[in-house]
């Protein structure tokens, strides 16, 4: 394929795209990457470097890049029927079929899809319908959601108020009304001298204490990524979802589970909640359901939620023009064939999974290395000043986005929040390519650490 020059692209892209979190100022005066093609778990940029992406994109990539399958579904789909809505009693055949699929892997009873296009919008989806769930049952009080300081939902309205970024909330007067956090599970800074699973019951307990300081007979739901990805892939102890659902049920509060990131793979299970053993009432699903190859997101809705909808909600005052698009759907059915026929789950939990999880953790290490943690092919190494102690660099994020920066340089796409470098492969990584991507962490890492003078 012929590119038009990169400094000719990049020149445009500074005059005329607005990208989204970045300082669009400093991004101009550096200069976009362009992306150019995309393999298996390695992408080219228009200077000809390939990476090898140990950030599947932005988590979502999970079957690689470059299957033709994909491309083909979308063609045929939209060659056959391009666009139908799913108002005015009317649907389309990959909309239904993939309603069903989805019932058919989601765990438990969560057996009902609203198609959104993201996972923002199926988290504003499940923050309007919980509260007319609750409404339709003689108790519109009920509709304060709780969530977790640094959780990530997305960027609309409800995403981002549901998230607990301070950083986003300053922008834009978030959150809206009925929305509270809670601190997050992370055991590596706030755990004290408690075990990783003690420190998981209190960590979950501030949820009851949040229920009861602001009134049961208040409280909608809880929602969490099961692994908290975005802050900086927080993997939460054994025991804090469980307990979380206890106390949910307790004082009959839903359980949402955001299962962006989690879903469709990435710890080895199909979702997060069989990873951790909970669960939930609701799920949001988005990235992974169809690799980024075509946005598409859903909220699965259990069978009690969906039969009060049903029999009390009346008409549904919500719905996207694109809810259900049929290309979505039968690029997200190809997705799904791909991720089942190849096995490409079994083989994260069971091979190449744990094998990326032992050469992960040997990272764990290197002086510059205060914890390495991974689950299925989800994982984080802290960065740290000190290696003995829990503790960051007073700066915030100057080593790891040089870190980020030098990886980049080896060939390694690794994302950095902070000092926190994040790893989220394709799951179709080999057992070569863990080796290659294990070997350039290092590699960059000890880059970073003699740039810091630290003696590896
Ligand atoms: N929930 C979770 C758990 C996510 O990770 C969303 C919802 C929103 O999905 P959409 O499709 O609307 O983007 C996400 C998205 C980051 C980063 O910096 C993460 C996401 C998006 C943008 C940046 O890690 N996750």
């Amino acid at each position: 394929m012929n590119h038009p020059d990169t400094r000719t692209l990049q020149q445009l892209d500074a005059a005329y795209h607005l990208h989204p979190f970045n300082d669009n100022a400093a991004l101009a005066q550096k200069g976009t990457r362009i992306l150019t093609r995309g393999e298996g778990a390695y992408v080219w940029d228009a200077e000809g470097n390939k990476l090898l992406d140990g950030f599947a994109g932005l988590w979502c990539v999970n079957i690689g890049y470059g299957r033709a399958e994909m491309g083909a579904a979308a063609a045929r789909q939209m060659t056959e029927l391009a666009y139908y809505n799913s108002f005015f009693q009317c649907t389309t055949e990959p909309t239904v079929r993939l309603s069903a699929k989805l019932a058919e892997l989601s765990p438990y009873d969560l057996n009902h899809a609203f198609f959104a296009n993201s996972g923002s919008e199926a988290n504003d989806t499940i923050l309007r319908m919980v509260r007319h769930f609750w409404a339709v049952q003689d108790q519109p009080q009920k509709n304060i959601f709780i969530g977790r300081y640094n959780g990530y939902h997305g960027s609309t309205v409800g995403g981002a108020s549901l998230g607990g970024f301070k950083g986003m909330h300053d922008q834009g007067g978030l959150p809206i009304a009925n929305i509270h956090h809670i601190d997050p599970p992370f055991w590596f800074i706030d755990g004290g001298d408690l075990s990783p699973e003690e420190y998981g019951l209190v960590a979950a307990r501030r949820l009851e204490a949040k229920i009861l300081e602001l009134g049961p007979e208040r409280v909608a739901a809880f929602i969490g990524e099961p692994i908290m990805g975005a802050i900086g892939v927080y993997i939460p102890p054994m025991s804090y979802w469980p307990e979380i659902e206890r106390i949910c049920r307790k004082y009959d509060v839903l359980l949402v589970a955001d299962e962006v990131i989690c879903g469709f793979g990435r710890t080895g299970e199909w979702f997060g909640s069989q990873y951790f053993n909970f669960r939930p009432d609701i799920m949001t699903i988005a990235k992974g359901l169809t690799s980024g190859y075509i946005p598409l997101g859903a909220s699965m809705f259990n069978d009690r939620i969906a039969k009060v909808l049903a029999e009390k909600g009346g008409e549904l005052n919500h719905g996207y023009t694109y809810s259900g698009h049929p290309v979505c759907c039968a690029v997200a059915l190809e997705n799904i064939r791909i991720l089942q026929e190849e096995r490409i789950v079994d083989t994260c939990k069971a091979d190449t999974g744990p094998y990326l999880q032992q050469r992960w953790m040997e990272l764990g290490a290197h002086p510059l290395v205060g914890e390495a943690r991974i689950a299925g092919m989800v994982g984080a190494l802290e960065l740290v000043p000190n290696k003995p102690e829990r503790k960051n660099f007073a700066e915030r994020g100057k080593v790891g986005s040089r870190c980020r920066d030098i990886a980049l340089k080896n060939g390694l796409i690794l994302r950095a929040t902070n000092d926190t470098m994040l790893l989220s492969p394709p799951l179709i990584i080999s057992r070569a390519q863990v080796d290659e991507l294990v070997e350039k962490a290092w590699k960059s890492l000890d880059m970073t650490a003699k740039e810091l003078g630290i003696t590896c």
